[in-house]
This record gives C-alpha cells, sequence and structure tokens, in this order.
C-alpha cells in the first residue's frame, strides 16, 4: 500500500514528506494504522547523526498510539480493531531477558531493530524499489507502520490517542524510571535534571508516590512554572548558583538527594547527579542519551562511599504488561499528559515540532494523522 510518511533522507537535514510503499504485515507482524505520534528528544539526537544506530533513509517516531487494520498468520495476541501502543522494547516473555525477571530489555528482536529491519531482515518500507529503513522498530512518523505482535501493547478504547501516545515513550520513561527503575520510597528527596519531556514526568511520578522533596534543574526559566505545577518544590538554575552546583544541592536536600535523574544526555550534568546523592545510599539514574563515544567518570570513592549509579530504559517497564496500566492511571486522573502536550500539528508541519524542542517552545508536540 501507499503511505504518507515523513522521511529523514540524511543526517541533519529536515524531513521530507513522501508517499512511501508499505509491505504488509507477515507472519507474527500486524499492520497498523497510527492515529497521533509524539516526537521525543531521541527523535532529534538519530536525525542529528550522533547515534551509531542512526541508519538512512528512515522513517523516525517511535512514540504514537493507533489501530491494528490487519494481522499476519500465526498471530494471536491482538486482531483488528484492537487499540495499541507501538512498543520500542518488545516484550515477547520468552527470551532469557524477559525469563529473568531482572530487567524490561527484551532481547528477542534488539539487533535487527538496531539495524532498521524486520526480524526477517527486510524493511517493509519502501521508494520505487530501493528500502526505507526502520527505526526503533516502530517508525511512527508514518500514516501505516508494520510491527511485530510481541511489540505492541493492546490499550483500553476509551483513551485518546492524542494523549495516550505520549505514553509510547515519555511518560513511561520518566514515570517508570521513578517507579520501576528506582522504587522510590514515599518520603524520599529526589533531584531532577532536565524538566523536559521526560524529567516533568519523573516530577509528576515523585509526586504521585509521595516524595517529600523534589528540585528540579533546569537552564530554561521557562521550565519553572509547569514543573511547579507538576509537584516540584524547589527550583534551581545552574546559571544562578555561586560555586559549585554539587555541594549546592547536597545542602539544599540536607545531605544529599536520595534518588536523582538526569534527564538531558549531557555527560556533566550525569557526574553531578550522582554526586549531588546521599552519602552510603543515593541512587543516581541516567535517563538521558549521551552522543555515542561519549564517555562518564566520576571518583570511584563516589561509588565506594554508597552512592549507586544506574540506568533506565523506556522506565524499566515491560511494554505489553505495564504501559497498559499506565493508560489506567492516566484515565484514572493519577497522571496529567494534556498539560504537557504543548503543541499539535499534522505530518506536513513535523518539522515545526523538531524547530520547537530546538527553541525550549514545546515540552511535547504530538502529530495528528
Ligand atoms: P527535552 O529537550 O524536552 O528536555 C531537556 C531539558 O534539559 C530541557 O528543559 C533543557 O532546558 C534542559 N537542559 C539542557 N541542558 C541542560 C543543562 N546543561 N543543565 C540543566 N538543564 C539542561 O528532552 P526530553 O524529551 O525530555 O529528553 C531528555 C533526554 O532523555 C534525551 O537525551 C532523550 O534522548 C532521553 N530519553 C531517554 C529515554 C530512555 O529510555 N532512557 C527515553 C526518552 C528520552
Ligand atoms: N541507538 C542509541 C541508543 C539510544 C537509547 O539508549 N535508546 C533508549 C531509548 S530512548 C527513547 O527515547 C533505549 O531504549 N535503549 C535501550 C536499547 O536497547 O537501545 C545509541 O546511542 O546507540
Ligand atoms: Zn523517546
Amino acid at each position: 500500500m501507499d503511505v504518507k510518511a515523513a522521511v529523514a533522507f540524511e543526517a541533519g537535514k529536515p524531513l521530507s514528506i513522501e508517499t512511501v510503499t508499505l509491505d504488509g504485515p507477515r507472519a507474527g507482524e500486524v499492520l497498523v494504522e497510527l492515529k497521533a505520534t509524539g516526537i521525543c528528544h531521541t527523535d532529534a539526537y538519530t536525525l542529528s547523526g550522533l547515534d551509531s544506530e542512526g541508519r538512512f533513509p528512515c522513517i523516525l517516531g517511535h512514540e504514537g498510539a493507533g489501530i491494528v487494520v490487519d494481522v499476519g498468520p500465526g498471530v494471536t495476541s491482538v486482531r483488528k480493531g484492537d487499540h495499541v501502543i507501538p512498543l520500542y522494547t518488545p516484550e515477547c516473555r520468552q527470551c532469557e531477558y524477559c525469563l529473568s525477571r531482572k530487567t524490561n530489555l527484551c532481547q528477542s528482536i534488539r539487533t535487527t531493530q538496531g539495524i532498521g529491519v524486520m526480524p526477517d531482515g527486510q524493511s517493509r518500507f519502501s521508494i520505487n524499489g530501493e528500502p526505507v529503513w526502520h527505526y526503533m522498530g516502530t517508525s511512527t512518523f508514518a500514516q501505516y507502520t508494520v510491527l511485530p505482535e510481541i511489540a505492541v501493547a493492546k490499550i483500553r478504547e476509551d483513551a485518546p490517542f492524542d494523549k495516550v501516545c505520549y505514553i509510547g515513550c515519555g511518560v513511561t520513561t520518566g514515570v517508570g524510571a521513578v517507579v520501576y527503575t528506582a522504587q522510590v520510597e514515599p518520603g524520599s528527596r529526589v533531584v531532577v535534571f532536565g524538566l523536559g519531556g521526560i524529567g516533568l514526568n519523573v516530577v509528576q511520578a515523585a509526586r504521585m508516590v509521595g516524595c517529600a522533596q523534589i528540585v528540579g534543574v533546569d537552564l530554561n526559566p521557562a521550565r519553572r512554572e509547569l514543573a511547579e505545577k507538576f509537584g516540584m518544590t524547589d527550583f534551581v538554575n545552574p546559571k544562578e548558583v555561586e560555586g559549585d552546583l554539587v555541594p549546592y544541592l547536597v545542602n539544599l536536600t540536607k545531605g544529599g538527594a536520595d534518588y536523582s535523574f538526569e534527564c538531558i544526555g549531557n555527560t556533566t550534568t550525569m557526574r553531578q547527579a550522582l554526586e549531588c546523592c546521599h552519602k552510603g545510599w543515593g541512587q543516581s539514574v541516567i535517563i538521558g542519551v549521551a552522543p555515542s563515544g561519549a564517555e562518564i567518570s566520576t571518583r570511584p570513592f563516589q561509588l565506594v562511599t554508597g552512592r549507586v549509579w544506574k540506568g533506565s530504559a523506556f522506565g524499566g517497564a515491560r511494554g505489553r504488561t505495564d504501559v497498559p496500566k499506565i493508560v489506567d492511571w492516566y484515565m484514572d486522573g493519577k497522571l496529567n499528559i494534556d498539560d504537557l502536550i504543548t503543541h499539535t500539528m499534522p505530518l506536513e508541519r513535523i518539522n515545526e515540532g523538531f524547530d520547537l524542542m530546538h527553541e525550549g517552545k514545546s515540552i511535547r508536540s504530538v502529530v495528528l494523522y
């Protein structure tokens, strides 16, 4: 079939709206009609050329929601008409990783996903017979996309696509980092570096679990008002701090953070996030994606004296199991998604969504199909 898609032909260039050929679903795959997709900073990161897994031309996008319109042979877990959220972290429930119960990082299709193809080694997208590569196994910047059935979460039908698409990445990443990865206890003091599309979800999850202090750190003063609405108790603009940021944060949190979250993708702030943690027990969770080749450093003494450095992908959430629950949390009013979606646009104007992100003017832009 012919589908309209925003194609990334080259790193560093705007996306181009094209008609692309999409092959139908094969065994174990589903065809999804996208209704909405968010634009995440990670799409911009890959488009910038800094992602070693970036393969062009490709169809970016990994924060979608839509309806299953066709299924390939052998599909059992979803059927035509089901409402779904595509999963860049699938959940096969059979691989060593899924069975370990120690991680959400299902590896059953990770290798092919990383090189932009479906599990059979081929792309379903093409233009004039030339392949256009998939991205993160999801490629939601297209009207339709093909996914393995293990890479879709079936969700309730009364959930609005234009809001719950954000659960496909940003909401789950931020909320899950608090709830699943760090398992933050009530009464904790937390520091959140970066108050964008991910960090604000960390903030609202920290409030949801009953944190006593939620410190937000951002260079953009415009982030303050929304972050306060989401539960931030203290705002720190590093440009306004005299002296080093780390001792300032340790003092503000009365000895250090119980948990900190890096939601920027900057190796300097990753170090600060670790070092502002409480001696003996503070845990720092890296969420931000740094350019491939970048490295983090600290004095090993920071770890010897009890701080813990860990990372979180997709919030530690098991997609098919946890995403429908997070949709329920939104529908039950436990999570606020509406106020984080600051802009919407048709696919033809998707590049404006990237511009708004780079200018620090949006939290989330959502493309409506
Ligand atoms: P965003 O652009 O919406 O937010 C980033 C925020 O950081 C902005 O508010 C910006 O002002 C602030 N900032 C930038 N540099 C700063 C600095 N030096 N000090 C303080 N604040 C600074 O981005 P986002 O969509 O929230 O994504 C954040 C990061 O998380 C990105 O690196 C993205 O790729 C990554 N990410 C990771 C996962 C995962 O599963 N681990 C999932 C989604 C996104
Ligand atoms: N290809 C990148 C990896 C980027 C990365 O870490 N991606 C996160 C999700 S970001 C969503 O916005 C992730 O899920 N990582 C686990 C994985 O298996 O990729 C690079 O830098 O090489
Ligand atoms: Zn993302």
